[in-house]
């Protein structure tokens, strides 16, 4: 048995105004109450240091800039990384990046139980637009504020299995998981910040919402024989509500642990990566089974193209 007890870090709404120490705070209270509760690893949500900042339109780069951190740890997360080492809990959390040469990626970083950066993922899935959307019920600017990330997919060793991560809307894309399946990986942390309604069809609320995100965990973990945590930050960021449902989702696709509120929250599961092997080596022996003669059009073709279309 590898046991890794794990820490769903759901948090509720971040307003606009609450500075980064406010927040830090509250992630130090769920990083204690994980540590009572015996956790090895923690996961916080997407961009968990700010509110969601691509639902604001903002033209001057400087306001932009506020929302981006150049270093991490920085000074106001560096209590995170101290406490994280004091209890001996790894962590992994989302937050917006800002590299030297000034490109700006959605990015998260994995950490081992000493508080070293072990692991960093740059979201590739970017939803949304880059121009004002005045057909939009409220905006999502991601395209506008962040680049595709550039690292790929990949995993490391970390508590003794392998592990991956990847943000929000890659969620949604069998290519994502696949691409770390292929790569072993055991675990597959991933934070989220999804709003209730879909900004483009006001039919779509809150109990679809959440039916599509468990649907590509759950199907995205039995795939690839991984267990796969997906961390929500949930509830009201300034009049905008953001969907919860974080869970915990083990190598059969099953849910083991759920979020039973849209606030602050830590949902526990102690996680056995061996659980992870028999799929491996059965159904999803992919070394037996895949058949990647058919597969050409996954990576050589974006769109659609109708058969009568083909040239
Ligand atoms: N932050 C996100 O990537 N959100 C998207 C929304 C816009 C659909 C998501 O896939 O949850």
């Amino acid at each position: 048995m590898r046991e890794i007890v794990i820490g769903a870090a759901q948090m509720g709404g971040i307003q606009k105004a609450e500075s980064r120490e406010a927040v830090v705070d509250r992630m130090l209270a769920l990083l204690a109450q994980a540590a009572e509760a015996k956790c090895d690893l923690v996961v916080f949500p997407e961009l968990a240091l700010t509110t969601f900042f691509p639902r604001w339109w903002m033209e001057d780069q400087d306001e932009v800039d506020t929302w981006f951190e150049t270093e991490m740890p920085g000074p106001a997360t560096q209590p995170l990384f101290d406490a994280a080492k004091r209890h001996g809990i790894a962590m992994t959390f989302g937050y917006a990046e800002k590299t030297p040469e000034g490109r700006y990626f959605n990015t998260s970083i994995l950490t081992d139980k000493s508080g070293t950066i072990v692991g960093k993922y740059r979201k590739v899935h970017l939803p949304g637009h880059s121009e004002y959307d005045h057909d939009r019920a409220f905006q999502h600017l991601e395209k506008r504020y962040f680049e595709p990330g550039d690292l790929g997919f990949p995993v490391w060793r970390n508590l003794d299995a392998w592990m991956g991560m990847c943000i929000c809307n890659d969620r949604r894309w069998p290519e994502v998981y696949r691409e770390m399946g292929l790569q072993g990986v055991e675990l597959i942390t991933l934070g989220y910040n999804t709003p209730s309604v879909n900004s483009q069809d006001s039919a779509e609320g809150l109990k679809e919402r959440l039916y599509h995100s468990e649907l590509s965990m759950t199907a995205g973990a039995y795939q690839n024989a991984a267990w796969v945590v997906g961390v929500a930050k949930g509830g009201d960021e300034d009049g905008h509500p953001l969907m919860a449902g974080s869970i915990i989702v083990d190598p059969n696709g099953f849910v083991v642990a759920r979020a039973k509120t849209e606030g602050d929250e830590l949902v526990v599961h102690a996680c056995d990566m061996d659980l992870c092997a028999f799929g491996k080596r059965t159904i999803f022996d992919f070394a037996r089974h895949r058949r990647v003669e058919h597969y050409g059009r996954i990576t050589g073709q974006t769109g659609v193209i109708l058969p009568n279309e083909a040239g």
